[in-house]
């Protein structure tokens, strides 16, 4: 037996090829003599066809599962913008709170997922979205205090289709019905431009003035030939809707914006300034109207904490000191309503959305007034 397998080792190729050949030809000889033999063979053959019809079926299901299994288990680019988009039926902090009849609410958050104008990087058309996802993760609590007791209402997404005009109507009629139910409005973005329907609404209602956080001033008529450019927001509202307003953390400034500045005697503190000098103890000027709005562009903060932006740059404000000055901002003073745009998630970048959620929970609890019947009325 031994000596047989060795053997069938040791034998050479052309030996074993004659063996084959000649078996087969010994084969034809047997078929032909017997014909049950064939058919068996022939059913044979059939069958081992089939199953391996199956195993190559098989083989195609297994693949096909194991790529469902990925797609839905592990998270890639892919599946986050699916989740982005599903977040359009969703609402801020949805898994602490249940949507809050808009009349009831002390906060209208709006999501206008707007990209137009775009200078640098794209992405802002998934800031709300993004945004809202984060908002899951947020404790129920910040710092104490829990907005979402007040109630939370989160408005349909803005549709962003049209020119700037009609989708800054649509901002402006949204906003308004916030202020008919006494309610915060609280806009997300977005780019920037979505800022100048909230303020076109809010500014009708009172004397209002406006605290900007950003890397940069948007202070141009027009930018590329466009009056409704991200970089033109406050021209917009200073120039055109008279409104008085504080800068932060500005550390890009072009020269006509600068002499723009000048001209309209509007009120900063520079990033280098906030850098060199620290807070300043009293932000806004004495005369600065008690009504606020807040425009947060979250390039304001620093890249490295808010990298998911469409035009970061070094030297912005940090966590900390961001919440002190929106604080101090808010001394005294009553919230009537505040914007956190240009967020432009980068996927797998969670803390950036994340940052982003937390500054829309904090400037929730700011602009919230401690009365038994939690937010008191914005008129
Ligand atoms: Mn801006």
């Amino acid at each position: 037996m031994i000596r047989r397998r060795f053997n069938f080792f040791v034998r050479p190729l052309p030996d074993i090829l004659k063996n084959v050949a000649g078996s087969k030809k010994n084969l034809t000889r047997r078929f032909a003599r017997n014909k049950n033999l064939l058919n068996k063979f022939k059913k044979l053959s059939i069958k081992t066809a089939w199953h391996e019809i199956c195993y190559i079926h098989n083989t195609f299901l297994f693949l096909l599962i194991a790529s469902f299994i990925k797609a839905v288990w592990f998270p890639h680019p892919g599946r986050f913008f699916t989740q982005v988009e599903q977040m359009e039926h969703a609402h801020f902090l949805d898994l602490e709170y249940p949507q809050a009849p808009p009349e009831r609410a002390a906060f209208h958050v709006i999501p206008v997922p707007l990209e137009r104008s775009v200078s640098y990087g794209g992405g802002a058309a998934n800031g709300p979205a993004a945004l809202l996802l984060a908002s899951r993760q947020l404790e129920a609590a910040e710092n104490g205090l829990a907005p979402g007791e007040s109630g939370f209402y989160t408005a349909p997404f803005v549709r962003c289709e049209g020119d700037a005009e009609a989708v800054l109507a649509q901002v402006e009629s949204m906003v308004a019905r916030a202020v008919d139910c006494r309610a915060c409005p609280v806009l997300i973005g977005g780019e920037h431009t979505v800022s100048l329907g909230a303020l076109r609404a809010l500014a009708r209602c009172g004397e209002i003035g406006i605290v900007q956080i950003d890397a940069h001033a948007d202070l141009r008529p027009e930018y590329g030939g466009d009056p409704f450019s991200h970089a033109c927001v406050m021209y917009r509202a200073v120039n055109d809707l008279k409104l008085p307003l504080v800068q932060f953390a500005v550390r890009e400034l072009s020269r006509e914006e600068s002499a723009i500045r000048r001209k309209l005697r509007i009120r900063h503190y520079d990033a280098a300034v906030l850098a060199r000098g620290g807070l300043p103890s009293d932000p806004l000027p004495q005369d600065f109207p008690r009504r606020v709005y807040i425009s947060f562009d979250l390039d304001g903060l620093d890249p490295s904490l808010m990298p998911a932006t469409g035009a970061p740059s070094p030297g912005g404000l940090f966590w900390h000191d961001t919440v002190e000055l929106l604080r101090r901002c808010a001394l005294g003073r009553e919230i009537v309503g505040f914007d956190v745009v240009e967020l432009a998630p980068v996927p797998g970048l969670r803390h950036a959305d994340f940052t982003a959620a937390k500054l829309v929970h904090v400037l929730m609890t700011l602009a919230l007034r401690p009365t038994a019947g939690g937010r008191q009325s914005n008129s």
